[in-house]
């Protein structure tokens, strides 16, 4: 059961799809925290007393109201010493969120990619603090139920040192209680052993090693 899904690479045209099914077993208050859907039939008021300025036509039959579903979209510019990129997030409603990441100055291979609990910066990338984690979970794969909202896994630099992938991942909204607004994205040095490692760093980080960059997401026009 996976929440997470790669649309593509280019280093590899790799396509992971790690959907959670809705509604989140995990969170049963998630779908409906956020009143993004909503239809209303209640019945018009009949006070049975006729309007003071009354118009010839008769009063409307109420209509089901459908808000519809908003769109979000959000941005994050990663910056380090060599390796920088571009993270761009767009949600439509509260669906799963679409994250395409561009990254240069890589070494090639995998790099784990997480998006880590604070948009500071203060220190560099080590004041990003954690990985995002609002559930209190351990460390893992982005396909798997027990995971930081964070673990988005991997990108793979191919030749060039340039990763460029699309990630559709159900765990970082754009709004609501957990949404990943003002928090950052890391790359890492090193291949994110997904929790599995048997390191002392397996279940906090994946031991993924020094951050290369980050970058804190922030709205930008849809
Ligand atoms: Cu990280
Ligand atoms: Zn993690």
């Amino acid at each position: 059961m996976a929440a997470h899904t790669v649309l593509s690479s280019v280093s590899a045209a790799r396509t992971i799809h790690h959907f959670f099914l809705f509604p989140v077993p995990s969170r049963p208050n998630n779908s409906s925290s956020l009143p993004l859907h909503s239809s209303f039939q209640g019945d018009a008021l009949k006070t049975g007393v006729r309007p003071l300025f009354s118009l010839s036509a008769p009063a409307a039959a109420p209509k089901p109201l459908t808000v519809v579903a908003s769109s979000e979209k959000a941005v994050a510019v990663l910056k380090g010493t060599s390796v920088e990129g571009v993270v761009t997030l767009t949600q439509e409603g509260d669906g799963p969120t679409t994250v395409e990441v561009r990254v240069t100055g890589l070494t090639p291979g995998k790099h784990g990619f997480h998006l880590h609990e604070f948009g500071d910066t203060t220190n560099g990338c080590i004041s990003t603090g954690a990985h995002f984690n609002p559930n209190g979970l351990t460390h893992g794969a982005p396909e798997d139920e027990v995971r930081h909202a964070g673990d988005l896994g991997k990108i793979v630099a191919n030749a060039e040192g340039v990763a460029e992938v699309t990630i559709v991942d159900a765990l970082i909204p754009l709004s609501g209680t957990d949404s990943v607004i003002g928090r950052a994205f890391v790359v890492h040095e090193l291949e994110d052993d997904l929790g599995k490692g048997g390191h002392e760093l397996s279940l906090s980080t994946g031991n993924a090693g020094g951050r290369l960059a980050c970058g804190v997401v922030g709205l930008t026009p849809l």
